[in-house]
């Protein structure tokens, strides 16, 4: 149903609450007449005949009765958001009146529009494709400005241009393999069998290329999760309120005062990064303790980034080497806090703790002191950002979707290497290829069934 263009979609596009304004869009191609019912221009002219990207002051009414006082704006076929007609009702911001408008609207002809319908036409009808479609909610949910601009670049075109020059290669690729099945007889060489290797591997290299910027792109798109762990009163709530610069945890010198988890996102160096506090891990008989212990583990578990806190001024204990153990093999930073205070602990028994682990980072930090915070922020952002990687300007993979199709566009080209290298049948080859092909084209909408549409779409607020 969704795939129909025959309907005319409305639906309120400002989100709900108070607002100076909010807006009721109609697209399709009854969007005028529809309007047209509802709105009366202050100049009584029929706004069927409103020039495109005109504004018309009047009145939304029903069979005569003023429901709103509002703004009309007529945006005609093709050069709009969908390529249909547009109408766009600014009526004051409150849930009535943008709600009876919406009910006029519906009346009248128009069908509710469900999520992303809007954007999901301009896909439809050809305006964008469906990675540059995804983009939009990237940029409505952006947390920082780097993801901003790498989510504009996205809707710009700039993974497609990428994703679309491999498909491209893989195409010529094809055309040549399949020319010489078709016509064996003429012996067309076109591609040796090491320049078809040699083509073939240049494409999975790019896609290659493309897999490895997921991880950041991730992280850009939803947020590093770093989660602050370690035993009770070592100062992990002390770190977080130093990284928020605000005293949002309760901070005491009793042991086991965090219980629930706390948590905000700060921006470091562009990517937002949303830190958890948790309750210090130990043995305990506390009911209140205990829950909260539970669920410091519990979020141990889907953190991106472990940061352990040690406390400098007291001895490793038991404690330390439990949550050590928990912890092995997980992305981590040790944050040895205290610093200010005598050092009962050395970098070298820290190090201690993890005799299979080479490089762990390791900052010394005062969290009261507000000391060492500022290299805490490089060390989080240097973990995750690949040295050179400029993420302000890159073609980064942020979507999950986009990295699953890569994924098995990557399984697709490396079978046909080894097709190639076995010297099987070039129809094997071939085979691979097209599934490459296809793997690709589900990221620009070109191969993408409905089921994967209303997946992506359902993400997208109403009215977008
Ligand atoms: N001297 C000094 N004291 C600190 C530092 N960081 C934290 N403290 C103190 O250590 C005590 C515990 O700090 P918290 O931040 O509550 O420690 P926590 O790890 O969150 O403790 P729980 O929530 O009980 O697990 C408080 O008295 C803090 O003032 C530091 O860098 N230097
Ligand atoms: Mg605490």
């Amino acid at each position: 149903m969704k795939n129909d263009l025959n309907d005319t979609i409305t639906a309120i596009s400002t989100p709900p609450g108070e607002g100076g304004i909010g807006i009721v869009r109609l697209s399709g191609k009854n969007a005028l007449s529809i309007a047209n019912k509802i709105f009366k221009a202050k100049n009584k002219k029929r706004i069927t005949g409103n020039n495109s990207f005109t504004l018309c002051y009047g009145h939304v009414h029903n069979n005569g009765t003023s429901i709103d006082e509002a703004l009309l704006t007529v945006m005609l076929a093709p050069k709009t958001y969908t390529r249909e007609d547009i109408v766009e009702l600014s009526c004051h911001g409150g849930s009535i009146p943008l709600r009876n408008t919406l009910e006029l609207c519906l009346e009248n002809g128009a069908r509710l529009a469900g999520p992303g319908e809007f954007t999901r036409r301009a896909f439809l009808n050809g305006r964008i494709d469906l990675a540059q479609a995804e983009a939009v909610v990237n940029i409505i949910r952006s947390k920082t400005d780097t993801a901003l601009k790498c989510a504009l670049r996205q809707l710009d075109g700039g993974l497609s241009k990428t994703v679309n020059s491999i498909r491209d290669k893989l195409i010529d690729i094809l055309a040549a393999i399949e020319a010489s099945l078709d016509y064996p007889e003429d012996d067309i060489e076109l591609f040796s069998g090491r320049k078809l290797l040699k083509k073939v591997m240049e494409a999975g290299r790019e896609i290659e290329g493309l897999l490895k910027t997921a991880e950041t792109g991730k992280i850009l798109k939803e947020g590093l999760v770093t989660v602050l762990v370690g035993k009770p009163n070592v100062g992990k709530s002390s770190i977080l309120n130093a990284l928020l610069q605000e005293e949002k945890a309760i901070v005491t010198s009793i042991p086991g005062t965090t219980r629930d988890i706390v948590e905000d996102t700060i921006n470091i160096y562009g990517i937002p990064v949303r830190i958890l506090d948790t309750a210090g891990i130990r043995h305990t008989k506390n009911e209140i303790e205990i829950i909260g212990v539970r669920k410091s583990r519990k979020s141990l578990k889907t953190a991106d980034l472990v940061l352990f806190v040690i406390d400098l001024s007291t001895r490793i204990s038991s404690e330390d080497r439990l949550i050590a153990k928990d912890i092995k093999g997980r992305k981590l930073i040790i944050a040895a806090n205290k610093s200010d205070l005598k050092q009962k602990t050395t970098e070298a028994e820290i190090k201690k703790l993890f005799p299979h682990h080479k490089r762990i980072p390791i900052i010394k930090l005062s969290a009261t002191r507000r000391k060492g915070i500022k290299p805490l922020e490089k060390l989080i952002y240097n973990r995750f950002i690949k040295g050179g990687m400029n993420i302000s300007d890159a073609v980064l993979v942020t979507d999950l979707r986009h990295k699953n199709a890569l994924k098995n566009a990557s399984d697709s080209i490396n079978k046909s290497i080894k097709a190639i290298r076995d010297k099987s049948s070039e129809e094997f080859t071939a085979l691979d290829l097209r599934q490459a092909l296809d793997s690709l084209g589900e990221i620009v909408g070109r191969t993408t069934t409905e089921d994967i549409l209303d997946r992506v779409f359902s993400r997208f607020c109403v009215g977008k």
